[in-house]
Formats: C-alpha cells, structure tokens, sequence
C-alpha cells in the first residue's frame, strides 16, 4: 500500500519539488497552496507521470478555520497521513527594525510559524492515534543565525527550529518522528516573494553563484522520509557549496550551474 503525504506550499519552489520527488517515490499525495490553477496543474502532471492518487486542498495555511476545513473534510481513508511536510512559508521584505512594514512581519508570523502550528495540530493527532508517523518541517539557515535586516524573518524561522525541537519531544512516546531541514540559498520563488515581484532585485540574489535548486530540498526530504523505522533524522543544514553562513557568500562565474 502506499504511504500517504501531505505537502503544505506545493504550488511552487521546494514543496512542488517534494511533492513530485514523493510521487516519483510512490507516494499518494495531498498537496496544498493558495493558487488553485498551479494545484491543478500539478495534480494533472502527477497523474500523468506517476501511477499515485492526488488530492488539492486550496486553502491559506494563517486562516485557522480553512486549514481545520481542509483536514476535516478529507476522506477517511486520506487521514492515514504517514507524512507531513510543513513547507508553506515566505519572506517578506528586508528591512532594519525600526523601518519594519508591520503588515510584512504579521504576514511571515502568521504564515511561517501560526500557519506550520495549525497544520500540525491538527495532523499530529491524526498520527498519535495509530501510533506512526513523520513530521518534516522546512526551516532556514536564518533560523540557525540571524542576517541584517532579517530581523522577523530569521524570527520566524528560529521558532519553527524551536517548535520543531519540542513537537519531538511531545510526540517521541507515540512514535511519531521530528524532522528540522534548515536549508540555505534556494533559487525558488522565495526573492520573487520577498522583493514583492521586482524580478531584477530577486535574480540579483542568485547572480555569479551556483544556489540549491528546490530538488536538492526534495532529495534530503526523500532521505529522511525513507529512513527505517528505528532512526529519525532530527536535523539538517543544507547549503550550496558557495555558502558558508548566512552572510558569507562566495561570488564567480556560474561555472557549475546545471540550468
Ligand atoms: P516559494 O515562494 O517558491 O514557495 C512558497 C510556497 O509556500 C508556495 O507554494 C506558496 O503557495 C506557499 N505559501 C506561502 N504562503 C502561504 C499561505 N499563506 N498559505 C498557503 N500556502 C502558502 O518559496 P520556497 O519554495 O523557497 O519556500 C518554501 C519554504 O522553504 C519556505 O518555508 C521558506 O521559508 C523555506 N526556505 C526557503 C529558502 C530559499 O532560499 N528559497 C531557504 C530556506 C528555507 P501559494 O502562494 O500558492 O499559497
Ligand atoms: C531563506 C534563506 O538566507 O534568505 O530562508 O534567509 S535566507
């Protein structure tokens, strides 16, 4: 039979890279986002390369009562998840703190931690009750160390690391694993986002270095999903070789770029 995984933030960037390395991998899959169209065209791409069943849940992961709907009002069958995947997430801007756009902060705290909270309330329970399952959620370097301007970004990734450590915790009696994968510079949709849509300044990130592509994230996730029973994976740092922290950055000429 195969294993069920719920994919938050499939429409883009690593949770779509997840979603179809998971599907590749024979998982039947419930994958989640806001843009109902780029749902649908993944739902029909996993279903034409991949012998696995798919469901979309369209919903925005900061309202509770649409992430309580959406869990609820999957079929029974569909609430066996095996796999969580907490991946929805955003930046938004990049700014010092006393020039710091409330809305942008409110919008990465309620997406970034509040939006990973109400998934996992309302899933672990799920899998507490047949004692079995695996929680992976997707961090940040920034949520390792802190960056100028990061401020209420890094924030947020530093309580999905401290979440993180005490859902494993809590659920270690029940035998459901806790994975933490922090990964650094991803060339997604993520600088699109955070510069809200100034393309120049987005590319500018990824120009003269060889990032992660989402795959590499699809990959560690595969990894650590796939593991026996007896071994959990807690924790991963995953860079490109060009980054050494956070803030320190090695520039050249794309030489290696597999695009
Ligand atoms: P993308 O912008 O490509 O993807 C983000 C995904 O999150 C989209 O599918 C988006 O779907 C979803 N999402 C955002 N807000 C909401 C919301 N309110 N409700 C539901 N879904 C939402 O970026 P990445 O793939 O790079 O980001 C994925 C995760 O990886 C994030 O948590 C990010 O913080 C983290 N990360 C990214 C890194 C990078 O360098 N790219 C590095 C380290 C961590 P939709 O808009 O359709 O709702
Ligand atoms: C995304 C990576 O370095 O922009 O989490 O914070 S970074």
């Amino acid at each position: 039979m195969s294993k069920i995984a719920f994919v938050s933030g499939a429409t883009s960037g690593i949770g779509e890279a997840v979603a179809l390395k998971l599907a590749e991998n024979n998982y039947d899959l419930i994958i989640t986002g806001r843009r109902g169209d780029r749902l649908i065209l993944l739902e029909e791409r996993i279903r034409n390369e991949f012998k696995v069943e798919v469901i979309t849940l369209n919903f925005d992961v900061r309202v509770l009562a649409e992430v309580q709907k959406a869990v609820l009002g999957l079929p029974e069958s569909w609430k066996d998840i095996d796999l969580l995947v907490n991946n929805a997430g955003l930046a938004v801007g990049l700014s010092s703190i006393q020039e710091g756009v409330i809305d942008d902060w409110e919008r990465m705290i309620d997406t970034n931690i509040k939006g990973l909270l109400y998934l996992s309330r309302e899933i672990s329970p799920l899998m507490v009750k047949r004692k079995q399952g695996h929680i992976i959620n997707i961090g940040s370097i920034a949520g390792k160390e802190v960056y100028p301007n990061g401020n209420v970004y890094c924030g947020t990734k530093h309580a999905v690391d401290a979440i993180t450590k005490g859902m494993r915790i809590d659920l270690v009696h029940d035998n459901v694993k806790v994975t933490g994968i922090h990964p650094g510079m991803v060339d997604t949709e993520f600088s699109l986002v955070r510069f809200k849509g100034d393309r120049q300044k987005a590319d500018s990130v990824y120009n003269d270095l060889v990032p992660l592509y989402a795959d590499d994230i699809a990959e560690a996730v595969l990894f650590c999903a796939t593991r026996p029973a007896s071994v959990n994976i807690n924790d991963l740092v995953i860079m490109p070789t060009i980054q050494a922290s956070a803030t320190i950055v090695h520039r050249g000429l794309k030489t290696n770029s597999v695009l």
